[in-house]
């Protein structure tokens, strides 16, 4: 009989991709470029399922039924396009093509036009969960043709996560639509844990000891920020280093590392115009992490207070970090919707945001119950952004004098919160009556002409600055 579904990339992703796969009753083709990593596989794992090892690629493409459902999982870039040009000549009009890797949504966009134009499908699912997910059930954000989906779909479905039996994996949109959901999903992940951060540096400066931030963190696991980030940060806190005795965390260089897609969502959303300076200032604080010379040469030259502060009533500046942390990861996960939904409307994909926040309830890094709030929110309306929903606005009401408050004691003390900042600077931009914008057009007509609106006249204006002062429609300036 043939392979049901195959598997080309036996490293980590694609070996527990694989298993998962055989776990849940398929046949599975898997090759990989290096023969000894299959066979080791295979060794390890083979008596879990239904796995048919291929030493070369055209044996594998020739075990597969038809459609052929073929899932790359080697590194994104190059390496995806190398697999695929070796595919190409081996497979048949009809046959599925899905990379999972963390491919750019621009090439992803590139390799569906070029396939479709073989008469092949090409599928970017974006793929959370790390590895753990991978073999455990991930969350799957798939991109591509809505009929390659019809073959496809049921079988991401059956090995992804799943939230009282619903499936955390989803048709998204064509060509690149899944791997640019990924991205934003990264990019979300970005802020979340740049927000935690933030949290436990004043934690730690409000003088906790670690045993007690992680309980902190596990108590606030249990109530509204109940997330796989923040139950893991508990875990991490709470790790004594073996060598020392310390907590790991402080023996960890605080230099932090990125592979690029926090990078990309910020350069996506510069493209769309989209506000997503929540993920922008967790991107740079990275950055700064990682900036050794700026940060000794700054150490020595830049004075400031030394991030110690004395507050009244330590549990009730605890409970205001908890809002900061609340309110700042609602922000950072309206503006990623928006920047999904802003996409959509450019590049042609009909986005429905309530199923992303859906497949986002489990598998993925960015789990949380927060989620099941935001799907039925946009399930319920049409939203412009989750901010308008009324239960979280109120809830947003609520958490903000804690949230003034926590930034405000930072600022004075010294204490660096450039996410919390962000996603505040945006709630009080986005609500204001009036943006210091009217200035900023003032200032470009001066200097380039660049005309302004009048509140209250129809059509564009400029100002004879350098002569008499007068004001003329615009189009006389022409
Ligand atoms: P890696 O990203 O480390 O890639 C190793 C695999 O790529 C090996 O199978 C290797 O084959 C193959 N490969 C390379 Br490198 N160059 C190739 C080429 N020119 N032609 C064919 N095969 C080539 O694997 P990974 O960590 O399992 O990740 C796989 C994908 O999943 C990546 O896109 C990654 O970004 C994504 N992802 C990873 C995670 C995670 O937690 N690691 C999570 C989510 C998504 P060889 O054995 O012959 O060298």
């Amino acid at each position: 009989s043939l392979a049901n579904v195959g598997v080309i990339g036996m490293a980590v992703m694609g070996s527990n991709l694989a298993r998962n796969l055989a776990r849940n009753g398929y046949a599975v083709a898997v090759y990989n470029r290096t023969t000894s990593k299959t066979d080791a596989v295979i060794a390890e794992h083979g008596h879990e399922g239904d796995f048919r090892p291929s030493a070369e690629l055209a044996d594998f493409v020739a075990s597969l039924e038809r459609p052929r459902r073929i899932i790359i999982m080697v590194k994104a870039g190059r390496g995806t396009d190398a697999t695929i040009d070796s595919l190409i000549p081996l497979l048949e009009e009809g046959d599925i093509v899905v990379d999972g890797g963390n491919a750019k949504f621009q090439d992803t966009r590139r390799r569906e036009e070029k396939l479709r134009g073989l008469g092949l499908h090409f599928v970017g699912a974006g793929i959370s969960g790390g590895e753990v997910g991978a073999l455990e059930g991930p969350s799957i954000m798939p991109g591509g043709s809505v009929e390659s989906y019809q073959a496809l779909g049921p079988i991401l479905e059956k090995i992804s996560a799943k939230v009282d039996g619903e499936p955390c994996a989803t048709y998204i949109g064509t060509d690149g639509a899944g791997h640019f959901v990924k991205m934003v999903h990264n990019g979300i992940e970005y802020a979340d844990m740049q927000f935690i951060g933030e949290a436990y540096v004043l934690l730690k400066a409000l003088g906790l000891n670690h045993t007690e931030m992680a309980d902190t963190f596990a108590t606030w696991n249990t109530g509204d920020l109940d997330s796989y980030l923040i139950e893991i940060t508990s875990e991490v806190l709470r790790k004594v280093d073996e060598k020392t005795g310390q907590p790991l965390v402080d023996v960890i260089v605080d230099a932090a590392g990125m592979k690029g897609t926090g990078t990309w969502t910020v350069q996506a959303a510069l493209d769309l115009g989209t506000p997503v300076n929540t993920i922008a200032e967790s991107v740079f604080a990275r950055a700064v992490s990682s900036h050794p010379e700026l940060r000794a040469a700054s150490q020595q030259a830049l004075s400031g207070p030394d991030g110690t502060f004395q507050v009244a009533d330590r549990d009730a500046f605890i409970d205001a970090i908890r809002q900061a942390l609340w309110a700042s990861k609602v922000v950072a996960y309206a503006q990623g919707l928006d920047e999904i939904r802003q996409a959509g409307v450019e590049y042609g994909w009909d986005i429905n945001v309530a199923e992303v926040a859906k497949i986002w309830r489990a598998g993925c890094i960015i789990r949380a119950k927060l989620l099941e709030r935001i799907r039925s929110e946009y399930a319920a309306g049409n939203l412009v952004t989750l901010l308008e929903a009324p239960s979280v606005a109120a809830d947003l009401a609520a958490a903000q004098d804690g949230w003034r408050e926590v930034i405000a004691t930072a600022v004075r003390a010294g204490v660096p919160v450039p996410g919390f900042s962000a996603a505040l600077a945006h709630y009080d931009q986005a609500r204001a009556p009036r943006l210091n914008a009217s200035l900023t057009q003032g200032l470009r007509d001066y200097f380039g002409a660049h005309t302004y609106r009048r509140t209250d006249a129809e059509g564009t204006f400029h100002t004879n600055w350098s002569t008499d002062g007068s004001e003329v429609a615009a189009e006389d300036t022409h």
